[in-house]
């Protein structure tokens, strides 16, 4: 029997200063995500875009925040159709639209793992914590704020109640070489695991990602990875607003999602960051399909023995 896993296009842009997130959803379909999915032996189920209804305006005494009624109802929405979306689907896929839509996201599915009495872990891709709160934000870009709201921190009374928050020692960061100074001050306080981009040149992904799965699978947790397509260099991966150069290779990238494949731990995935509008012939969409391909099992050649 196949597995069934979902796709839900989230066409946010709010949390991001440039425009063109917006059109993920429709580039990662057009990159034909489901068909590569279920060419690979899935029973694949697009349940289309969310919207949001238009909002009032909302301030905030941090006077650089912008757009925050609109982020605030994207995330909403989301964490509601992530929550049924891990319901009834062995893995759902949330095609976004900017990184502050994790808030949502993860806060649904942080939701549904205490239902199942499961913790729930993260895996981050990402050149960049997203630890900042509604305080501390300087660009006051919310998409640089998901992981703070969802690890509880305080400061997001006016983002939707967190029911469950995720506890920060079930978060692994990989990729990270871009940190503010009150982001790096939490990271230290938090016992989040970080592994920036030095790390992964002296030892490689390999054994900081093993050791993470380790510790997911003796928990039984289940496991969000939440991939920032600034996580890849910009070499490869140039459709990003927010490019930092350094960042993983086209291998090391197959590489984390061939091994996460083979764990078989990973339940559910965000694709974000993805701004079409700056790709080159649709090559950064059509490199985050190949990547989710190899998550669901794309492989070159069967193994005997499994190596995670
Ligand atoms: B992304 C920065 N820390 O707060 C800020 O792309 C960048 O979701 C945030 O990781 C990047 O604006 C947010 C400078
Ligand atoms: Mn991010
Ligand atoms: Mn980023
Ligand atoms: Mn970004």
């Amino acid at each position: 029997m196949s597995r069934s896993c979902s796709i839900l296009g989230a066409p946010i842009q709010t949390g991001a200063s440039q425009p063109g997130c917006l059109m993920g959803p429709a580039s990662l379909r057009t990159a034909g995500l489901g068909k590569t999915l279920a060419d690979l032996g899935w029973s694949v189920r697009d349940l289309g875009d969310l919207s949001i209804a238009p909002q009032q305006a909302l301030s905030h005494a941090n006077a650089a925040i912008h757009d925050l009624a609109e982020t605030r109802a994207w995330i909403e929405v989301l964490a509601s159709a992530a929550f049924y979306a891990a319901r009834d689907h062995d893995f759902p896929i949330f095609m976004g639209g900017d990184h502050s839509m994790a808030a949502g996201t993860v806060a649904g599915l942080a939701r549904h793992a205490a239902g199942q009495g499961r913790p729930l872990f993260i895996l981050w891709l990402d050149a960049h914590p997203d630890l900042h709160t509604l305080a501390t934000t300087e660009s006051g870009n919310l998409h640089g704020t998901p992981v703070a709201y969802f690890t509880g921190e305080p400061g997001f009374d006016i983002y939707p109640p967190l029911s469950h928050a995720v506890d920060p020692r079930n978060i692994c960061m990989m990729g990270i070489r871009s940190v503010d100074p009150a982001e790096h001050e939490l990271i230290l306080r938090s016992g989040i695991e970080v592994h920036d981009m030095r790390a992964i040149d002296e030892t490689g992904v390999l054994p900081p990602l093993r050791a993470f799965l380790e510790r997911v699978r003796a928990a039984n947790g289940m496991l969000h990875l939440s991939f920032d397509v600034d996580f890849l260099d910009p070499d490869i991966a140039p459709a990003v607003g927010t490019t930092v150069p350094g960042g993983a290779t086209f291998r090391e990238a197959h590489l984390i999602m061939e091994t996460l494949c083979d764990s078989g731990l990973v339940t559910s995935l965000d694709l974000v960051e993805l701004n079409p509008f700056l790709d080159e012939r649709g090559r950064t969409a059509k490199l985050m399909c190949d990547l989710t391909a190899s998550l669901f099992g794309r492989r070159v050649l069967d193994r005997m023995t499994r190596s995670y």
